[in-house]
């Protein structure tokens, strides 16, 4: 049931792994909580973050759907990151030697008032899971409930914030030679030359067509996040850097030099649904000691 209005701000589902865990907020179905074994938190959020209706909460992994960005007429990155989701009390079971103890699904349907925005049905189903050793699952079932015999398109991203201790000392690996648009500049197609990403200035690009493994490496936290994807080709990578951060009012002035956003999105190719399909795009979040990460 629809928890009390007034308190879903602070309606959350604690997801208990052995010691890592994960906190998954109705508001938007937005997870905003990863802790590692140590406790240490592996995702951004803003200490300016709003955690109410109507904008989107500033940090962990909002959803972006129906729409990416400004790619359609809908608000920026869609609605579903400012709507209310609803937990399903009896989810269906896990497979067989999945290896997750713990789970929740989120679901989101539209309302009549997202209807008159965006006119079709669907029943989107976030499954959010903590692996044995502490790797975040991220899972979106979204199917075409349309009664009228009409199929729709949507993008989509999963737009991760990752908390990092110093932007000059990352890199990313897996993004180089890739195509990418520069939402700074335009609509031109560009090709990454260059080695690993390293960051230096604002960055907002959309790399297409990305490789299954993304990694993200903190050289002053000797940390690695692995990013392991399904079904979502592109890769959005964001950094505000210092004067566009002065102008986010739910971010603060400094706090671009610890995050980072990875997306894996499906935002060049739209996916089109007939009635009755489904889409699954999957996300595993990993982050290891970079003694551990091979590279391979
Ligand atoms: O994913 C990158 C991006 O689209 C950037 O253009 C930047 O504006 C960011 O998302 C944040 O958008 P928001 O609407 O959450 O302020």
């Amino acid at each position: 049931a629809l928890p009390n209005l007034k308190n879903y701000p602070y309606c959350k589902i604690n997801i208990y792994g052995l010691v890592p865990t994960c906190i998954v907020r109705l508001y938007g179905g937005q997870v905003t909580s990863w802790k590692n074994e140590q406790g240490d938190e592996l995702l951004f959020v803003s200490s300016k973050a709003v955690f109410k209706s109507p904008g989107a909460i500033r940090g962990g992994i909002p959803i972006c759907f129906p729409q990416f960005g400004t790619h359609g007429n809908l608000e920026k990155h869609g609605f579903a990151r400012n709507r209310l989701w609803l937990v399903d009390d009896n989810p269906p079971p896990l497979p067989v030697n999945s290896g997750i103890k713990t789970y929740a699904d989120l679901i989101l349907k539209p309302s009549e008032e997202d209807l008159k925005i965006w006119p079709h049905r669907f029943e989107f189903r976030l499954r959010v899971a903590l692996g044995p050793k502490g790797d975040l699952f991220l899972t979106s079932r979204i199917r075409n409930t349309n009664t009228d015999g009409k199929p729709f398109s949507f993008t989509f991203a999963y737009h991760t914030y990752f908390s990092v201790s110093d932007i000059s000392e990352v890199r990313i690996e897996g993004l180089e030679t890739m195509d990418y648009f520069d939402n700074l500049k335009g609509k031109e197609r560009f090709t990454e030359q260059g080695d690993a990403l390293v960051f230096e200035s604002e960055i907002d690009k959309v790399y297409l067509d990305t490789p299954p493994k993304i990694a993200i490496i903190d050289h002053e936290k000797k940390r690695t996040f692995v990013l392991r994807k399904d079904g979502l080709p592109d890769a959005v990578v964001w950094n505000p850097w210092e004067r566009r951060s002065k102008t986010i009012l739910d971010f603060g002035d400094e706090e671009y030099k610890h995050m980072l956003c990875v997306e894996p999105a499906a935002v060049e190719k739209p996916i089109t649904l007939k009635p009755g399909e489904e889409w699954k795009g999957r996300l595993e979040l990993s982050a290891v000691p970079s003694s551990y990460y091979s590279g391979q």
